[in-house]
């Protein structure tokens, strides 16, 4: 069972796992149109990341007999820009997404809500290496530039990133 504030405060970072799988799907077609298929195909699946991010909160709070309220999702801008800035917009937003996660974190230990702390924990983790995989990408484009052939390597080895898999408590 979970508090009301906790309830609420879950269903709004459902909405803000919702926005995030909106705007890297976004980026991934911004990509594609912009002629770079391996930075699509990365946008692409991190679009499938946080949709398993959605789905796995979406199930914690029917487990715990919340009410689900799905509310309206914010548009996400239809361009964004170089590769480089794309990047940085994909970090400024995940530092977002793990100061909410934090904040939720904080509020389930105010309320003593232990449950809710073990579930918040795999996102604490989860926030990690999405920074670092978005860092892990910002470091050599950074490095290139402007430099056209530096950037299709880049496109040639973001289009190698594998399907993400659910965790065994998404599935
Ligand atoms: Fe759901 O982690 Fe990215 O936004």
């Amino acid at each position: 069972m979970i508090s009301k504030k906790i309830q609420d405060a879950l269903n709004e970072q459902v909405n803000k796992e919702f926005y995030s799988a909106y705007l890297y799907l976004a980026m991934s077609a911004y990509c594609d149109g912009i002629g770079l298929p391996g930075f699509s195909k990365w946008m692409r699946f991190q679009y499938e990341e946080e949709i398993i991010h959605v789905t796995k909160m979406y199930d914690y709070i029917l487990s715990q007999g919340g009410d689900m309220h799905l509310q309206q999702i914010d548009e996400p801008p239809k361009t964004y820009g170089t590769p480089l800035e794309i990047f940085e917009t994909t970090l400024a937003h995940e530092q977002m997404v793990t100061k909410r996660i934090n904040d939720l974190m904080g509020l389930a230990m105010d309320e003593r809500d232990y449950a809710t702390q073990t579930f918040m924990q795999w996102y604490v983790t989860e926030q990690v290496e999405e920074e670092s995989n978005v860092n892990n990408v910002l470091q050599p484009l950074r490095m290139v530039g402007e430099d056209k052939g530096g950037l299709m390597m880049i496109d040639q080895q973001l289009g190698q990133r594998l399907a993400p898999t659910p965790p065994v408590a998404a599935q």
